[in-house]
């Protein structure tokens, strides 16, 4: 059996990027693999974060968790912070990286625009979450295309303290589903759909309610040629809307090209927006039950024990290999 690890931030509007990109994957690993799903609010804080919101979307993303099909009984559930090895091993890798592949890194890059100095958390961020990888000795980490530089860099240290203190850590591989690894934002398709962009339009979150899902994909920026075709290229909104039709239906792109040959944007949104209705609504029904029940705070009690278990013999390991402690 493989052992999968991935997490997600606790911010609120989790939206179907995060879902097509990283949730799906999430549930189909977990039959055939030892998963091990993390939420991860020791990353959320290295932007400012309001205590009490915080509090609350950690529980939110659980029962999110929970309601995509994530079954507490197959994978572990916990929160980062719970577990304090995260930290404690991203100190040792930071030791073992250098500034230089860390400013590097994108999404370091598109976070601090504009500014001369950086909250230091923002800029070893990649590190804390080699450490939540290697930690759990993962073979496979299901994410969104975004993550892709941090997964090379989270090899690269493994490989680099496995070479200077022998066999240490397992070195990862990235996993990228096809149709939902990038799902653009609906009112600017040069852009990732994103948690935390202003236009509430600019994505479908997963708890939307029918109105506001009808409203955000008929509303999505498409272009005047009126022809529905795949060229991400020249046609990147319609290209999009393919995607998440593809994500959500099963369907190939190609087929769904055929059966809308001749139709215009409208009828096809309007039939978008009725797959996406389908396919979201089962998923905040179960939400809303899921994130009432006591059973959610002792569900991640037991994740973080049974997490915590498994992270203190990799640290054991490290501290040996090391030389660290007595
Ligand atoms: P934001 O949208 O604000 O940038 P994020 O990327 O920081 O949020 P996370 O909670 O850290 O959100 O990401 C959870 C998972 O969702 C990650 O695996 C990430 O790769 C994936 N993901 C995020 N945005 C998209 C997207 N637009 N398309 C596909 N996958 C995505
Ligand atoms: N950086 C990721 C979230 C994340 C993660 C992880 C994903 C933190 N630690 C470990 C996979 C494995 C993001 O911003 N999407």
């Amino acid at each position: 059996m493989a052992r999968v690890f991935s997490g997600v931030q606790p911010t609120g509007n989790i939206h179907i990027g995060n879902y097509l990109g990283a949730l799906k994957q999430f549930v189909e690993l977990q039959d055939e693999n030892q998963c091990i799903y993390c939420i991860v609010d020791m990353h959320s804080i290295t932007v400012p974060q309001d205590p009490k919101e915080l509090k609350d979307h950690i529980l939110d993303v659980a029962a999110l968790y929970m309601a995509v099909g994530i079954d507490p009984e197959k994978s572990i559930v916990f929160v980062q912070s719970d577990v304090a090895q995260h930290a404690e091993l991203a100190w040792v890798l930071m030791c073992n990286s250098y500034t230089g592949e860390l400013s590097r890194m994108t999404q370091f890059k598109a976070k601090n625009k504009g500014r001369e100095s950086a909250p230091a958390g923002l800029f070893t961020y990649p590190i804390l979450m080699a450490a939540d990888i290697l930690l759990y000795d993962a073979d496979i980490v299901p994410v969104g295309n975004d993550q892709k530089q941090h997964i090379e860099l989270t090899r690269d240290v493994a490989i680099r303290v496995n070479n200077k203190y022998g066999e240490t850590f397992v070195v990862p591989d990235g996993r990228f589903l096809k149709a939902g690894a990038r799902i653009m934002a609906l009112d600017d398709p040069g852009d990732k759909m994103s948690k935390s962009a202003e236009n509430k339009h600019s994505r479908v979150s997963l708890l939307d309610d029918d109105n506001k899902i009808k409203k955000s994909i008929m509303k999505a920026t498409t272009d005047s040629d009126g022809i529905i075709r795949f060229d991400p290229e020249n046609k990147p909104g319609i290209s999009n809307l393919l995607n998440i039709y593809s994500a959500f239906s099963g369907k190939t792109i190609d087929d769904i090209v055929k059966d809308f040959e001749g139709c215009g944007y409208g009828d096809f949104k309007k039939e978008l927006v009725n797959i996406v209705q389908t396919g979201i609504a089962p998923i905040r029904e179960r939400y809303e039950d899921i994130r009432n029940s006591d059973e959610l705070i002792r569900t991640l009690k037991d994740g973080a024990e049974r997490a915590g278990a498994i992270a203190e013999k990799t640290m054991k390991r490290v501290k040996d290999n090391f030389g660290l402690g007595l």
